[in-house]
């Protein structure tokens, strides 16, 4: 039995996860669904990053100490993949001990080989927190007169002088380079690879790994002569999680979970974080003289409308369970249904390591035209013609009827099914999930056409003696798919064997020679279906659209027909929009915007009000003779005492109102909901009550 070691990267806790993470995350949970099925032995984790200056700060902008942020949003990280239905997956902190003891063991090991590899000076030089990384000003972009990180467009902070311990990393880039030309499967897709190479042939600087300004991190395990109190660098604290989720207790990079899983680990990332893992990662591993990943594979983004989704851009956050059940309203099966048309549109739409644009025209395209129509119709019309029968035929397999002529189309249906599942495990195999779906699609095609050339109606007015053997093939036909989808679109697969009446253990069918369908068991019983993705009319569309990116402002019309597979779908008809609460409204006159008063406020004081989750009761003074009482729908995003002396813009004009029998008189003006909820800014100090126009 091989074994199967597949990773997410760690996510941030700063925000609740996004499409993007749940990307990567059903990206892995399909290989290793596929793996499983193979019979590997495998094993699946992913987890929460949460040390560093990043998520430091987001708990001090929240008012949170980082433990409370970190204890509040990890969670709902696992909670995601569980209500996703993710199977099998590990989970690990960073703030767990095993994980904060096998850092000091790394830390150790790599002194205790070479002390000279960790050295003590003072880092200068440019930090982008959002990546927490370390940058040259030749790695970063120039607007205006600041310098800003090429991922995040925000401008990075001078670290002046910081007092530093230092990776020898200079040290590293020709034994990385011996690795990667040995094993021309370590970064994956090529284009990486090169890239990094170019990379370390350009030499490396050595990698200040620890930083003394905050102390959110796990502390050096030794001195600092001069008193320094240092914490680990988040990126090496982070990358070692993929080791620490193997280790014993104790905190030893040993143990049978170590030498049975690390030589197959396969670190699936994001290619904004390539670097940390195809250069840090392994020259730390060769500096503590632990043998290196199986391989990298790194993917591209996911954009909206061109901005890549992520927590910063909040017209880009699609959330995937919002998504998902949109997605499944229409179908019996509800959310789980949804979630495996979301799993096919990510893992089909872009081929994994390309770059993928979310947009509802291709959803709702791929939607009607390969679930609905392709897989959806096939399963029906198989399932009706079956049991339709059911009476006088039963579904019986010929051999004679394949042997005799290899233009017949059942002879063509079989070796079209041996054919899929042999390029499908092969693409899964090669992390090419978006390949493995198009084989298993042709496959789809042809067993659809098998219906259309053999009629099984006329056959039956015929009686015509092949007509058991058809239907035997149409229902050994949905036993296959069902395993052949069954990585991406679990959900679907499970309904199909039970409507097939499969109960065999799911494993992934091996062909011998050219045929495979021959394997269906021979006591399937088909049953009635009930339509399992209901095609998205004009209506449905826009319900979703609504539900899952309200400011969206253009959105898919309805496909005036159905696109065949593989082409793409079609163009929106012309800026068809949304009408939701949040889309445009009609426009006012001048006089009609004079009627509000906005003015500047500065919190005075601020509580939470009893047994209201969201509320805060404040105090803001609007240069009135006394602070006015607003009651505000803010609670879940910002802590009372993070908003004392903080400005901000009220509606002063608004009707009072007694809300929890407190009296609000004005509104406070705030961008968002609970995740992220940002007020109303001013970027200079304005005396309270100045008018705001
Ligand atoms: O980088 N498209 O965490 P993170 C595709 N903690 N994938 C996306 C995406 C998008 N628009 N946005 C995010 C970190 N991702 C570190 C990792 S690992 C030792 C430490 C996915 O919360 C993608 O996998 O910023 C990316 O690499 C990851 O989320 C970044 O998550």
């Amino acid at each position: 039995m091989s074994t199967f070691y597949i990773t997410t990267p760690i996510y941030y806790v700063n925000d609740v996860p996004h499409l993007g993470h749940a990307y990567t995350t059903i990206v892995c949970d399909a290989l290793a669904r596929f793996h499983r099925m193979r019979g590997d032995d495998t094993r699946f984790l992913t987890g929460t990053d949460e040390h560093g200056q990043k998520v430091e700060e987001a708990a001090t902008k929240r008012g949170l100490t980082p433990t409370q942020l970190v204890d509040q949003v990890a969670p709902r990280f696992d909670e995601m993949w569980q209500q996703l239905g993710l199977e099998g997956y590990r989970f690990i902190r960073t703030t767990s001990e095993r994980h904060k003891a096998v850092v000091k063991t790394l830390w150790e090991r790599i002194r205790k080989y070479n002390p000279e590899q960790l050295y003590l000076a003072s880092y200068q030089g440019w930090y982008c927190v959002g990546c927490e990384a370390f940058y040259t000003e030749s790695q970063l972009e120039k607007q205006g007169d600041q310098w800003c990180c090429t991922t995040h467009k925000r401008p990075v902070a001078w670290i002046d002088k910081e007092r530093s311990w230092f990776f020898k990393l200079t040290d590293y880039a020709q034994p990385l380079l011996d690795h990667i030309e040995a094993n021309p499967d370590f970064i994956r897709p090529d284009a990486y690879r090169k890239e990094i190479v170019s990379f370390l042939q350009g030499g490396l600087k050595d990698l200040s790994v620890s930083r003394t300004s905050f102390s959110w991190g796990i502390p050096v395990p030794e001195a600092d002569p001069e008193g320094g109190k240092h914490v680990i660098y988040v990126w090496m604290d982070a990358l070692t999680n993929y080791l620490a989720d193997l280790c014993p207790d104790d905190g030893q990079i040993t143990g049978p979970d170590v030498e049975r899983y690390w030589p197959s680990a396969l670190h699936v990332i994001g290619k904004d974080i390539l670097r940390f893992h195809t250069v840090y990662w392994p020259a730390f591993l060769l500096a503590a003289k632990l043998p290196l990943p199986k391989g990298i594979f790194a993917h591209g983004w996911w954009t909206v409308r061109g901005d890549k989704i992520s927590k910063s851009i909040p017209a880009t956050r699609i959330e995937p369970l919002a998504l998902s059940e949109a997605l499944g309203a229409g179908s019996t099966l509800g959310r789980a249904i949804g979630i495996d048309a979301m799993r096919y549109y990510l893992l089909r739409e872009a081929p994994l390591g390309n770059d993928g644009d979310f947009t509802f025209e291709s959803l709702f395209g791929r939607f009607n035209a390969e679930l609905a129509n392709d897989l959806g119709n096939l399963i029906n019309r198989s399932l009706t013609l079956v049991t339709k029968f059911a009476d006088q035929v039963k579904p019986t397999r010929d051999d004679t009827l394949i042997s005799q002529n290899s233009e017949t189309p059942h002879f063509q249906i079989e070796i079209a099914a041996a054919e899929a599942c042999r390029a499908a495990a092969q693409q899964f195999e090669a992390i090419h999930p978006s390949r493995a779906l198009e084989a298993i699609w042709r496959f789809i095609g042809v067993a659809n056409r098998y219906i259309d050339q053999t009629q099984p109606w006329t056959m039956a007015k015929a009686n015509d003696p092949a007509l058991p053997h058809v239907l035997w093939t149409l229902q050994a036909s949905l036993w296959l798919i069902a395993r052949l989808v069954a990585p991406v679109l679990p959900t679907t697969a499970q309904t199909i064997r039970s409507w097939v009446g499969d109960t065999t253990p799911l494993a992934w069918p091996i062909p011998t020679e050219s045929r495979v369908l021959d394997q269906a068991p021979a006591n399937l019983v088909a049953s009635t279906p009930s339509p399992i993705f209901p095609r998205l009319d004009d209506k449905a569309q826009a319900a979703i659209v609504a539900k899952v990116l309200p400011d969206v402002a253009v959105v898919a019309a309805a496909p005036s027909a159905t696109p065949d597979a593989g082409k793409p779908a079609p163009k929106p008809k012309a800026d068809k929009a949304a009408k939701t609460e949040d889309g445009p409204l009609a426009p006012i006159t001048f006089p009609e915007f004079q009627k509000l008063e906005l003015r500047v406020g500065k919190v005075v004081k601020a509580a939470a009000v009893p047994k209201a989750k969201k509320l805060l009761h404040l105090h803001v003074d609007l240069g009135e003779p006394e602070p006015r009482s607003i009651v505000a729908g803010i609670a879940e995003a910002y802590a009372p005492e993070a908003l004392v002396g903080k400005q901000v813009i009220v509606v002063a004009n608004l009707v009072p109102a007694t809300i929890r029998d407190i009296p609000s008189n004005g509104m406070i003006l705030a961008a968002g909901d609970a995740t992220i909820l940002g007020l109303s800014a001013l970027d200079a100090d304005v005396p309270p009550g100045t008018r705001v126009r």
